[in-house]
This record gives C-alpha cells, structure tokens and sequence, in this order.
C-alpha cells in the first residue's frame, strides 16, 4: 500500500460504534477537530489543484507524453515550484517505465507518494517549538506589511494559553499606525498578557517587554515586529537591534525566529523568504492563508527553494485556525477525494 492510502486509512478510519466510545477521549477529539480544520482550509486547494489532477486521470486512459505535459502545466500552476516539478516528473517517467503503468488511475495514487516523499525527502521535518528548558522562550515575528504577522501571534497566544503556558504578547511594531492596538485586541481576545507602547523605538520596547517576562516568570514571549521590506538595510539593522536586546537579557534567545508568508503571494512569497534569510537568521515558516489559495503546492516550493521548516500554517481568520504544520495531515486534507 502506498503511503497516501496508509494517510488515508489512519485519518479516514470508519470506527465501530464500540470503538467510538473507547475512543472519544478530549485527545482524540482534539485530532479529528485539527484535521477538520486542514479540511476546511484546504479547500479551495482540493477545488482547483486537485480536481485539476482528477480531471487529468479521467481524460487519459493512458499514459502518455500529452498526459505528462498537462500534469507539468497542472503542477506549476500549483506553485510547485519549476526545478522540483521537473525532477518529479523524470521520477514519476521512470516509474511509469520500470512499473510498466499504463493507467492513470495507478499513476494518480503514486503523484500523491511521491509529492509525499519530495517533502519527507531530507532533514527539515522539524515542526517543533525549540522551547527553553528554564527562563520565558521568546519568539520573534518577521515578515513583509499585510501577511499575517499580528493576526498569527493572537492565534498562537490562543494555542500556547490552552496548552497552559503562561504567555505575553509584545508589541514592537511602533511604526504602523493602529498596529501596537491591533495586538493589544488580540491579548484579551486569548486571554493573555500584553507589552507594548506606540510612538517608542522597538528594540527599547524589546528590552522592556523580555524584562517583564522574566520578572513575571513569563513561559513564552511572542513579539510582533513591523516588516518593511522597502528598505532593506533598516531592517536588517533594526532586527539586528532586537536581536542584541533580547539575547542581552536570555543567552539563548531568541528561540525561534519565525517568518511569516502569505500563500496567495505564491512565488512573490517564495522570494521574500529567500531576501528574509540574508537579512536575518530564520529559524521556521509561518505559512499564511492557505484557505486563500487554490495552489496548495507551495509548500513544496518552499521545502526546494527555503528550505527551512513550515512550523504553523494559518488555515483562516479564526482564534483556532492555526494550526501546527503535518505533512500527513496535510496530504491528507488535500487529496482525501482523489
Ligand atoms: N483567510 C485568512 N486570513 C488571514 C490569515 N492570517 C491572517 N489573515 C488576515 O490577513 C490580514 C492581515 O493580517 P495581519 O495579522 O494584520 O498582518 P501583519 O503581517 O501583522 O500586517 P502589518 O502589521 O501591516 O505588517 C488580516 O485581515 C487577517 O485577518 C489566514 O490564515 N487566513
Ligand atoms: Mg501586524
């Protein structure tokens, strides 16, 4: 069995009413809500890239070069990612060769394994919060205006709160007008602490918001930064600053340093990552939006061209639509009609 019907099988299992009420533990409802929430947000994604594939298979009844030129087409419309749809495609033609597979009802199975595999394929599989062991963790956000920074940290401090950390949320965007507020919003919205003053230099907003955390015994630190792009060496200088302020007060902080991107910028999203990594180090991906895009395969183009680990991708506009990035879960809330 390939392992898209193994995926299956797990997630898609048909319990005995017996089964059922052994298994209605809060852990296992926890699960079938997070992979209703992948099969909610990736709809648009199963709509247009997956049914687009689907098509595929019904218009053959063989395999053949036009059916590999329309699959080509279908992948790079799907924000795959031009140098990993090439190599997929020798792969997938040598299987077709070797395996003697004329269907494309068999082929449509193996696309599924060997997406799979592209993105299992090496060492970035850590989904993981690197949490410290003693003293507040804190993790800064980067990313250009509009993809999701504010709105992912509230959605975390959500996530992070139920888990029963004790979390602090500060806000060092001083630049946007409303944007110190918007996260304040967010603080009560999950019930969490808040550090923030408009009108002040970041890093001094920083150092204020750490040194709280600490004396608070604070377990996580979430800090919003303002992300402009536009001029580079600003920002490289002003997260340089940050950086310096809150390893000052923690050796090993920041923990994380997550960058935000917005799937419905696709390839515009791939290259904002890549210009991210020359101006800071970049511990994980935040991937915005995917119940915005119909091109799910991004991922794959970031795992090709970033390669640094998705860590959340944001799956709507909701407190709990944050989710911890699963390439099982993933595939699954992708191609679970195919
Ligand atoms: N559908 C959808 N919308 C999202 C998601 N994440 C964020 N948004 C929306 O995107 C918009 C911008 O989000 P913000 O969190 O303000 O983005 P930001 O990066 O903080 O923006 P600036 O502070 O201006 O740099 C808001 O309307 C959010 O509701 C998501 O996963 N799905
Ligand atoms: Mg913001």
């Amino acid at each position: 069995m390939g392992i898209f019907n193994k995926i299956k099988t797990i997630f898609n299992k048909e319990e005995s009413l017996e089964e059922k009420i052994i298994n209605d533990s809060v852990e296992d409802n926890a699960i079938k809500e997070e992979i209703e929430i992948y099969e909610k947000g990736l709809t648009k994604s199963r709509e247009g890239f997956v049914s687009r594939l689907v098509n595929l298979t019904n218009k053959y009844k063989k395999v053949n070069e036009e059916y590999f030129e329309e699959l080509e087409e279908i992948l790079i419309m799907a924000d795959i990612g031009v140098n990993t749809v090439e190599d997929f495609l020798d792969r997938l033609r040598d299987r077709v060769r070797h395996e003697n597979i004329e269907n494309p009802e068999v082929l449509k199975e193996i696309i599924v394994d060997e997406l799979f595999i592209i993105y299992v394929d090496g060492d970035v599989l850590v989904n993981k919060v690197n949490y410290s062991e003693d003293g507040p963790t804190v993790i800064l956000f980067v990313g250009v205006n509009g993809v999701g920074k504010t709105t992912t940290i509230g959605k975390l401090a959500t996530k992070m709160k139920s888990e029963g950390k004790k979390v602090l949320l500060v806000g060092a965007d001083t630049f946007r007008a409303g944007a110190v507020e918007q996260l304040k919003e967010w603080s009560e919205r999950s019930r969490v602490a808040f550090y923030g003053k408009e009108n002040s230099d970041p890093a001094s907003v920083v150092y204020d918001g750490v040194q709280k955390a600490i004396n608070e015994d604070y377990d996580v630190v979430l800090v919003d930064t303002a992300g402009r792009l536009q001029n580079k060496t600003n920002l490289m200088k002003e997260l340089e600053k940050i950086n310096k302020v809150i390893t000052s007060l923690i050796s090993d902080a920041p923990q994380e340093v997550l960058l935000v991107i917005d799937a419905t910028t696709g390839q515009n999203g791939i290259s904002q990552a890549i210009a991210f990594k020359e101006i800071t180090p970049i511990t994980g991906i935040v991937l915005s939006k995917l119940d915005g895009t119909a091109k799910g395969g991004i991922v794959l183009a970031i795992k090709e061209k970033v390669d640094i680990p998705v860590k959340f991708i944001g799956l709507g506009e909701g407190q709990n639509d944050l989710q911890v990035f699963d390439i099982e879960k993933y595939i699954y809330g992708l191609f679970k009609d195919l």
